[in-house]
């Protein structure tokens, strides 16, 4: 009896990639063993934080698929299309960083929802303001 496999999906822009994305994928990849990840278009991420991202979303989504702990990227194209990303992949969990806690609980009738501890003191608008000064 082979044991079913376990997929796990997160999303995010992943813009000016630092440690605080590489923990949360790595821990939400202990969920499971498959990780597919929705990586934010320019667009949805420009409506999502009012600016557009520094790095593309070719690139943002190829730095994430280089990585050792994801299996899959795909286009996250916006929030409202996220019961369908889950049912397209079929997500068993979804993890999500705890600045999102209780945003996506209404989709516990499809699979494990779990937000993770946030990574303290670094943030993409954080390293731009470093870089700035
Ligand atoms: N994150 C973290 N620690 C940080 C910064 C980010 O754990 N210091 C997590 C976030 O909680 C998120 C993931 O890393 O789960 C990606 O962060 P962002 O690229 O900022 O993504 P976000 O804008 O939260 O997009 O559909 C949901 C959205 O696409 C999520």
């Amino acid at each position: 009896m082979t044991r079913q496999s376990k997929t796990v999906i997160t999303f995010g822009t992943f813009d000016v990639f630092h440690i605080g994305h590489l923990r949360l994928l790595e821990r939400a990849r202990g969920y499971g063993d498959r990780l597919v990840v929705g990586v934010s278009t320019d667009a949805f991420n420009e409506s999502k934080k009012g600016r557009g991202p520094v790095f593309p979303e070719n690139e943002r989504m190829q730095l994430v698929a280089a990585l050792k702990c994801v299996d899959e990227v795909f286009s996250e194209e916006s929030l409202e299309k996220k019961r369908e990303y889950l049912l397209r992949w079929q997500a068993n969990v979804l993890a999500m960083g705890d600045d999102w806690a209780g945003r996506f609980d209404e989709f516990s009738d499809i699979c494990q929802v779990v937000y993770l501890e946030r990574t303290p003191a670094v943030s993409t608008t954080a390293v731009i303001e470093k870089i700035r000064t």
